[in-house]
């Protein structure tokens, strides 16, 4: 009987726990603390085949404008609960804009950056300066930096979207403004006046002070990021060391001011992987998000192998396994949240051997 008491008033001591606001660390230490990371985030792999056809589905009947502010289709991870949300730090979204339209232009404290597929004719004003977007380029927008997309041609685009939405959501940091801007009035020149200052190689302008927080160099264009690539891959041909692996060349987008990550949450990557090469198998801390520039492929993500074609679109939860194989040449962009992860020192990874 004296056993029954005991229960009882166990029960009412946590009863008593919940009216009050409080929670025993007791029930709950393994959530609290596992041992290695635990997260809620699945990974997952969307389909570009499935995904463009319902962007231009959203073309054809939702509006893009003033309130709404983008055409942009988030990708939701099935394991967190319906946010849209691609990782828990993470937002990746498919922006779709039509002939001739406008997305208007606004800032936020959110950092921003695209990454396009396919297609051209679509011109990024970032705070005053149009920057043309072409497949394979990354174009960022830093927080605060004022930016619209206007189409000037009579085909659709569209492109990825990666912001850090989340993050920033959970710090309760999010504001937000809108902008005026038009694409009316200003050149268009084929060079920012971005790249005309930062995009030399190597170079930077003296007695300009650039950000060191988020690079000044707004667009990163693929005819470098392909010749940085290549040249990685041809040097480990000659037997000299610079990729990443065995038949694997990895660059990162960096800020020209001092080397850091493009944007000060957000790393942003390009990986090229020769036919039948294998990223072996390994885990990090930080999660990502990687696209499918071009070729096929496979991810071997905790064991459960998916294939992977031009577009397709992978989560990878932090601590996730994950292996790559190359079916023909794999080119793959990533993202991810590891600027933050190093700063916080949290930065751990693990090769995994067979
Ligand atoms: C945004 O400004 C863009 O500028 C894309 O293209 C997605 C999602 C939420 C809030 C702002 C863009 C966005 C966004």
């Amino acid at each position: 009987m004296a056993g029954v008491e005991v229960d009882t008033e166990l029960e009412r001591l946590y009863e008593d726990f919940g009216r009050h606001g409080l929670l025993p660390l007791w029930t709950q230490r393994e959530d609290l603390m596992p041992v290695t990371p635990r997260p809620a985030a699945a990974a997952h792999r969307w389909r570009w085949r499935d995904l463009y056809p319902l962007a231009q589905r959203a073309g054809a009947l939702v509006p893009v404008g003033r309130g709404g502010e983008r055409r942009a289709i988030a990708l939701a991870n099935p394991g967190l609960a319906g946010l849209p949300h691609a990782t828990p730090t993470l937002w990746a979204a498919v922006q779709y804009l039509g002939a001739r339209e406008t997305a208007p232009a606004h800032r936020h404290s959110q950092n921003a950056f695209r990454f396009v597929l396919e297609g051209e004719g679509v011109w990024t004003v970032v705070d005053g300066d149009p920057v043309a977007m072409r497949r394979g380029d990354l174009l960022l927008t830093p927080a605060w930096a004022f930016h619209g997309h206007h189409n000037t041609t009579d085909e659709p685009m569209a492109w990825l979207d990666g912001l850090d939405i989340p993050l920033v959501g959970y710090l309760d940091a999010n504001f937000f403004e809108f902008g005026e801007e038009r694409l009316s009035g200003l050149s268009t020149p084929d060079r920012s006046r971005a790249e005309r200052l930062w995009g030399h190689p190597g170079l930077v302008p003296v007695g300009v002070a650039g950000s060191a927080i988020s690079s000044p160099l707004s667009a990163y264009r693929w005819e470098h990021t392909d010749a940085a690539l290549a040249a990685q891959l041809e040097l480990a041909d000659e037997g000299h060391p610079g990729a990443a692996g065995p038949g694997h060349a990895a660059i990162r987008f960096a800020n020209p001011v001092n080397g850091d990550d493009v944007l000060p949450t957000i790393r942003t990557e390009m990986h090229r992987l020769r036919p039948g090469a294998v990223r072996s198998a390994r885990r990090e801390v930080s999660s990502s998000v990687w696209q499918v520039f071009d070729g096929s492929g496979a991810f071997v993500l905790d064991g459960v192998r998916s294939e992977v074609d031009r577009g397709d679109l992978v989560a990878v939860p932090s601590w996730g396994e994950t292996e790559i194989r190359a079916n023909d040449r794999l080119d793959l962009f990533r993202f991810s949240d590891a600027p933050v992860i190093e700063r916080l020192r949290l930065n751990q990874s693990a090769e995994i051997v067979r």
